[in-house]
């Protein structure tokens, strides 16, 4: 097994995302390459939340557009994982994700119905303003057990904030920031596991919400 395989037992760690599109009526002054029965410019992404770079772990995503689209399978292979097209049409996108080879994680496919018309109780005003329209859900990327090369790559961001630290605690051992390393990751993980734990008690609430509304 090489250096980083290995998996942490017990530890769980989510990356939140966001994925969906943006559509908008294509004007008048369109490109003439643009075919005529083509009504709207969109573009489907996958992208993290707060500007966060899912490249550090992701190392690509595949859109698989309608077939009427010429080579319909697009591979993204860096950020902005996206598509931008035109077309008539709303249908069905793929969206699979490829982890980095050190993460060991199988890839995973999400599925995003394209919008392109105004809905909801705004639609009709939105549709004569000719409103960008969006449509995106939020989801988060859950591994469990993750290699230790996963899980250095996912905390990085936070150990970056070490030597700050260090500056003010001048006669810090190896040893001893060794320690403060562990303590971290120990609290990180349950910090995690309480966000995991609470995010499941608000899904099972807004089930119950759901039930007691539909009654
Ligand atoms: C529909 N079931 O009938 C859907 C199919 C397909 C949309 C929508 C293709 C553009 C092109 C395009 O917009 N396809 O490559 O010419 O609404």
């Amino acid at each position: 097994m090489s250096s980083g395989s290995k998996r942490l037992k017990n530890l769980q760690i989510c990356r939140p995302f966001v994925y969906g599109n943006m559509a908008v009526p294509l004007k008048e002054d369109r490109s003439p390459d643009i075919p005529p029965d083509h009504t709207h410019s969109w573009t489907v992404f996958l992208k993290g939340v707060n500007g966060d770079d899912l490249s550090s772990f992701v190392k690509r995503v595949v859109f698989k557009l309608h077939e009427t689209y010429p080579n319909s399978s697009r591979s993204i292979e860096e950020p902005p994982f996206e598509v931008t097209e035109t077309g008539w049409g709303e249908f069905e996108i793929s969206i699979r994700v490829y982890f980095v080879a050190e993460a060991s994680e199988k890839n995973v496919v999400m599925y995003h119905h394209l919008k392109l018309h105004p809905y909801g109780p705004e639609a009709e005003q939105q549709k004569s303003d000719g409103a960008t329209v969006t449509s995106m859900q939020y989801d988060e990327f859950v591994f469990n057990e993750p290699t230790e090369s996963l899980f250095e790559i996912l905390t990085k961001k936070s150990n970056a904030v070490l030597p700050a630290q260090k500056s003010m605690m001048v006669p810090f051992s190896i040893q001893s920031e060794n320690e403060e390393l562990d303590r971290l990751s120990d609290a990180h993980t349950k910090v995690q596991e309480n966000i995991r734990r609470l995010t499941e008690r608000i899904h099972v609430l807004e089930q119950e919400k759901a039930a007691l509304q539909s009654l």
